[in-house]
């Protein structure tokens, strides 16, 4: 059962550590007006939460789920082996190892299972493909996406014009 009211999108993560990163998703997220939720839902330290997660996220009216996690980042893996939805991970470096290892961690997924997985740190792109992987059934979100990139293009070219003089 879909919900129209609902959250759209689920952001989770292996750690409330995480959150400095993701919410950098949720403020995209924000930004678009798309409706979701967070949480802690640790793939390591409760994963009978986390399976749960994943197979009840569809018939909760989710679209999306954006997975963060560090370390050895099985989160966004696991989810995608137990939902329909698309899953995008984000890879959160840690003291050690500057996010190499969660990258990998969560890239280098077995074919049929994909992960969309985003750069080390990149949780503003998860919100932002997550708002454009809703714009292609929503029109209304699509113009936002239109203007949202017209906007960065103006920007970027205002940053010319002053490096020019
Ligand atoms: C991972 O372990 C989490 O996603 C986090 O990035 C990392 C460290 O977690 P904490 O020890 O800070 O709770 O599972």
């Amino acid at each position: 059962m879909s919900s129209e009211t609902g959250p759209r999108v689920g952001i989770v993560m292996g750690s409330d550590s995480d959150w400095p990163v993701m919410k950098q998703a949720a403020e995209a997220l924000a930004e678009f007006g798309v409706a979701h939720e967070a949480d802690v839902v640790s793939a390591h330290r409760m994963p009978e939460e986390m399976l749960a997660y994943g197979k009840q996220a569809a018939g909760r009216g989710l679209s999306v789920i954006i997975a963060g996690a560090g370390g050895a980042a099985h989160l966004p893996g696991m989810l995608a082996a137990v939902t329909p939805l698309p899953v995008i991970g984000v890879p959160v470096a840690l003291k050690t190892l500057d996010g190499m290892d969660s990258l990998l961690s969560i890239v280098q997924m077995p074919a049929g299972v994909p992960v969309a997985t985003v750069a080390i740190g990149g949780a503003r792109n998860a919100g932002l493909l997550a708002v454009r992987i809703l714009a292609a059934s929503d029109p209304a979100l699509q113009e936002q996406m239109v203007t949202f990139q017209a906007d960065l293009k103006k920007a970027a070219q205002d940053k010319g014009a002053a490096v020019r003089g």
